[in-house]
């Protein structure tokens, strides 16, 4: 996959790039991220790319030129990266990170993941002039309901939670894995050496060999952490009569140690 990233301060991507899954997934050629700075495509004295709302009030708005020019630059950018690889060539779709955006969720990643290529637009001051979003931007996406100062951390979680799906990320087999495996759960708790820290012993059911052990208490935990902590994310669940004795009995374990008021 390729990613374009349209931002007024493309150093900040350096980290992400450099690092971790996203890291191997640019060194390995899985993903193409390329930067597109709006500034480089001013055309006044001072390179400006903004400028006060219409209509007043606080903050800066992101202006019409140098973005629809940084927009076309990266478009360039994927077609010539598509003719050379003899990929499906057409514009990437544009993706604008917005908080009046759509939440980004793991089925959206997927969706992202699935694509030849696309743009993220990351905003600065308080967003870009309008009419770039009716011209040029085809999804709008924020990544939860807080506020931050930007874009570009919102278009780096993007790239992290595509990154690790791509065919051939070294995440992509643990993504497939915990797709099946833990089919919409939280995970369960996790322990490694020793087995006493800060006096506290590691479940005995982890000490025991047993595979069939270990895997049902995982399932136990991951079932009842899920129904203490998300419930909603078992609404509509198909329940096996394995998970739901496993539930049963992690309700039952806990019973009293909850922090419920009676
Ligand atoms: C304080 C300014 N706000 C007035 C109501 C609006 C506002 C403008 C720009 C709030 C945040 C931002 C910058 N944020 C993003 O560009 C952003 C974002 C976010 O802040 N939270 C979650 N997801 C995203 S995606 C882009």
């Amino acid at each position: 996959m390729w990613i374009g990233v349209v931002t007024l301060f493309p150093e900040m991507f350096g980290a992400v790039r450099d690092a971790g899954v996203v890291g191997r997934a640019v060194r390995t050629g899985v993903l193409g991220l390329e930067l597109y700075n709006p500034r480089d495509h001013a055309t006044d004295r001072h390179r400006t790319v903004d400028d006060r709302p219409y209509g007043g009030g606080p903050g800066m708005v992101m202006q019409v030129e140098p973005l629809l020019a940084a927009i076309a630059a990266a478009q360039a950018g994927w077609q010539g990266v598509a003719a050379a690889a003899g990929l499906p060539d057409g514009p990437a779709p544009v993706i604008y990170l917005t908080p009046q955006g759509k939440t980004l969720t793991q089925r959206r990643a997927r969706a992202l993941a699935d694509l030849p290529a696309a743009i993220l637009l990351a905003g600065r001051y308080e967003g870009v002039d309008e009419r770039v979003v009716r011209l040029a931007v085809d999804q709008e996406l924020s990544i939860g309901d807080y506020v931050l100062s930007g874009g570009e951390l919102p278009a780096m979680v993007v790239i992290d939670a595509v990154a690790r799906l791509l065919p051939g990320s070294l995440g992509n087999v643990a993504s497939a894995l915990e797709e099946s495996h833990l089919d919409g759960l939280l995970d369960y708790p996790h322990y490694t050496r020793p087995e006493i820290a800060g006096g506290l012993a590691v479940p005995a059911e982890l000490l025991s060999g047993d595979h069939a052990v270990v895997r049902r208490w995982r399932r136990k935990q991951a079932l009842g952490r899920t129904w203490q902590r998300r419930p909603e994310l078992l609404a509509g669940r198909e329940w096996s009569a394995e998970d739901r004795a496993l539930l049963a009995e992690f309700l039952s374990e806990t019973a009293g140690t909850d922090g419920a008021i009676r």
